[in-house]
């Protein structure tokens, strides 16, 4: 009986993956041997992270008996376009942010515009150079207001595309620094922002990562480090040196989707925004913006111990994550991080809450898994606007720390 509907499963699983050939599967996991034995194909991974009690794959051409042999329960979810040379599926050049995902060398070729248009607000540096010889920049807008201090004495820090496919990420950092050009340039007399506040926005923090989404496989994690054995990639977001290397949330396998580097800050992406912002103002917001899960997440990540600074993080994240419901009128979960979704040691969030004793926050965009990373373009637009809502928020009440 078993054996039958394994066989008709994957009969039917044949069927569907005939034309293009790829496929979203999920298989059940029940013991921690059978999430390891997830962990250890070279299948690629669909969910957020391998678990109990549901893990969704990506099976690719000719990849169904490395599913069977992991021995599970699978069940065929839905095709997959294919995430191999995805440029292929964009005949022309994407220059709308607004509306669409955009290439790299677009993405900076906008924040250009708005620094030649705006010289006097609008600046930037370079913070690191990539495996691949790409910059990676760091964009500052501060623009007091008539009465305004001269000299910003707060830095306001978003982070964008750390991970290559959560594409997402960036978009919607182009469209928060056109809102906030709006509102400080050319916006009312009265803001109702904070006085004295520099915006720093890392367009994208992983260029090479992003590009070879392009490229070559539309499901890239990591950077693109030359591990030496074969291997490509550190995951940014377990490479900072707060609880570097803890062995719970991360990995010592240059071939895992987390694997955390050979050092703290061993990474050209990370150590370079660690050293921009010791030439800024002190911190006093951080967000770093991932997909996907609708979730607003908070430090601790690498204990579920809970911070000391966690009262007025949990007050700060439930303001932005009402904020970001009424706007957008979806569920997003606010918590701290290692209790609402998993362990993660070395991520971002921790070491710049533990840096500048200030709210800090990974949040996690649209959606909750039906497109997972490849969210449609036509979904940019509703996440900007429940996000620049969260962005308002959080900046309007970051002094209840
Ligand atoms: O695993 C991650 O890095 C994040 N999820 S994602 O699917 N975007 O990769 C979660 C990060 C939670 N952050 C920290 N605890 N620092
Ligand atoms: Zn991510």
């Amino acid at each position: 009986m078993k054996l039958g509907t394994v066989a008709i499963l994957f009969a039917f699983a044949v069927a569907a993956t005939a034309q293009e050939g790829w496929a979203r599967f999920r298989v059940y996991p029940q013991t921690q041997a059978e999430v390891e034995r997830i962990a250890n194909s070279t299948l690629g991974l669909f969910s957020e992270d391998i678990g109990i009690p549901e893990t969704d794959l990506i099976v690719g051409p000719g990849e169904l008996p490395k599913l069977r042999e992991l021995g599970l329960r699978a069940r065929w979810i839905s095709d997959l376009p294919n995430p191999l040379r995805w440029e292929e599926r964009y005949p022309s050049l994407q220059d709308d942010f607004t509306n669409q995902y955009l290439r790299y060398d677009n993405i900076i070729a906008q924040y250009e515009m708005w620094r030649a248009q705006y010289p006097a607000q609008v600046s930037r540096t370079q913070i690191a150079t990539t495996a691949n010889g790409r910059a990676v920049w760091a964009y500052r807008l501060f623009a007091p207001g008539k009465q305004g201090t001269r000299t910003a004495q707060k830095a306001v820090l978003s982070v964008f595309g750390t991970h290559a496919r959560e594409w997402i990420s960036p978009a919607l950092g182009l469209n928060l620094f056109n809102n906030l050009v709006s509102l400080l340039i050319n916006g009312p007399a009265n803001t109702g922002m904070p006085d004295g506040v520099e915006y720093l926005f890392v367009p994208v923090l992983n260029p090479d990562g992003y590009e070879y989404c392009w490229t070559n496989n539309r499901m890239w994690r990591k950077n693109r480090r030359n591990n030496g054995n074969g291997s490509f990639g550190v995951d940014l977001n377990r490479n900072y040196s707060t609880a570097w290397g803890l062995n719970s949330g991360s990995s010592s396998n240059p071939s895992s989707e987390t694997y955390r580097g050979t050092a703290p800050f061993s990474e050209p992406e990370t150590n370079g925004l660690r050293n921009y912002l010791n030439s800024r103002p002190p911190v006093t917001s951080f967000v770093d913006y991932h997909s996907y899960g609708q979730l607003i997440l908070w430090a601790w990540g690498y204990t579920t111990t809970p911070a000391p600074g966690n009262a007025w993080m949990s007050t700060i994240g439930n303001i932005v994550r009402n904020a970001m419901i009424d706007a957008g009128g979806l569920p997003y979960v606010a918590g701290q991080s290692s209790t609402t979704l998993y362990l993660v040691s070395g991520g971002s969030k921790d070491y710049f809450y533990e840096r500048y004793d200030c709210p800090s926050y990974t949040i996690e965009l649209r959606d909750t898994g039906q497109n997972g990373f490849l969210l449609p373009e036509s979904e940019i637009q509703p996440t900007v606007a429940e996000s620049w809502a969260g962005f308002l928020a959080l900046v309007k009440n970051m002094h209840l720390r």
